[in-house]
């Protein structure tokens, strides 16, 4: 063989070495790159790139590119989504023991909620997923949950009587809000800013970076700080790229997982101090001061189902969580 050709043969092999080595996987989430999901997918895929030098990479899809996050899960669990970053509002229909951590008013601020989450009880939650062909990596963050609507401004449980509301696909949500005396109506993310838009429903809640990436000021006037219930996200990997990695890789997507959640939340955080400000020059009249006694006074009896549901010893495990 000429000395040109064992040096193309090698060429070829190497080209061929190094592309498959390579693997790119798709993320997808509900919100806008620049979005507290968006930053957390990129800060994870920026760890596994680094991590394997190069041999994982992601390709984005944000604002509900892959579908909304029913879907994103149900293509996780397929093997045709790679990763997805989610809030728990459609999970506990694939993983019921996460429906716990939906409980309206079951968390006392971002540190108790983070405490838990990145404690024991968030960690066995992620374990719980893998029996269901989903593997948990960390949970990130959506953040603690408000109410827009288009009619009233809503300052206590009684205004909020009557409103048609959009709720996610979750019957811990439905059964909690219902005490609220509002309307719930499930719906998935990708249609409610056209539902919104249409009146097909008064309003929705959701944290304030959702609030601000979707530009709910152009269909809602009015913002509640209800803070009624904390919504967690999780970043979500296939098995079939887990089973793949080796013990040193799963390790570093480990690692990248929980960075994202670092800056997912820190994202949360700097949204809520600078967004009230902005969705008010945007032309929202915001409730700041909402009494938060009269929603605690509401939902307290449904506590007895999500105590039948869950087992009382469990919510007073989280809720003792110092
Ligand atoms: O981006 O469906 C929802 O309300 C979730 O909060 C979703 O993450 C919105």
């Amino acid at each position: 063989m000429k000395k040109t050709q064992l040096t193309l043969a090698a060429a070829t092999l190497l080209v061929g070495m190094a592309a498959q080595a390579q693997t790119t996987l798709k993320i997808g989430y509900s919100n806008a790159l620049n979005s507290h999901y968006g930053m957390g997918a990129v800060a994870f895929c920026d760890g596994i790139e680094k991590g394997t030098q190069g041999r994982y990479k992601c390709q984005q899809f944000p604002n509900n590119a892959l579908g909304g996050e029913r879907e994103m899960i149900e293509a996780v669990q397929l093997g045709t989504q790679d990763v997805a970053n989610v809030s728990t509002g459609a999970l506990g229909n694939f993983v019921p023991e996460t429906k716990i951590v939906d409980i309206p008013f079951l968390f006392r601020d971002y540190d108790h909620a983070r405490k838990v989450m990145d404690g024991p009880i968030g960690q066995d939650l992620l374990k719980k997923m893998t029996a269901k062909g989903i593997v948990g990596l960390a949970w990130t963050e959506n953040g603690f949950r408000h109410i827009t609507n288009s009619k009233r401004a809503i300052n206590n449980a009684d205004d909020a009587k009557g409103l048609k509301l959009r709720t996610m696909e979750n019957k811990v949500h439905m059964e909690g809000y219902k005490t609220f005396g509002i309307l719930p109506t499930p719906m998935a993310w990708p249609e409610v800013f056209t539902a919104l838009q249409q009146g097909t429903v008064d309003g929705q809640e959701n944290p304030i970076p959702v609030i601000l990436s979707n530009k709910l000021s152009q269909v809602q006037k009015h913002l509640s700080l209800t803070n009624h219930v904390y919504s967690p996200a999780v970043l979500v990997l296939t098995p079939a790229i887990w089973s793949k990695l080796s013990d040193a890789d799963k390790l570093v997507f480990q690692d990248a997982a929980k960075s994202a959640a670092t800056v997912q939340r820190k994202k949360v955080n700097d949204d809520e101090a600078n967004g009230i400000a902005e969705l008010r020059k945007d032309g929202m009249q915001v409730v700041e001061k909402v009494n938060g006694e009269s929603f605690r006074k509401a939902v307290a009896p449904a506590y007895a189902n999500f105590a039948k549901e869950f087992g009382a010893d469990k919510i007073a495990a989280i809720q003792s969580v110092r």
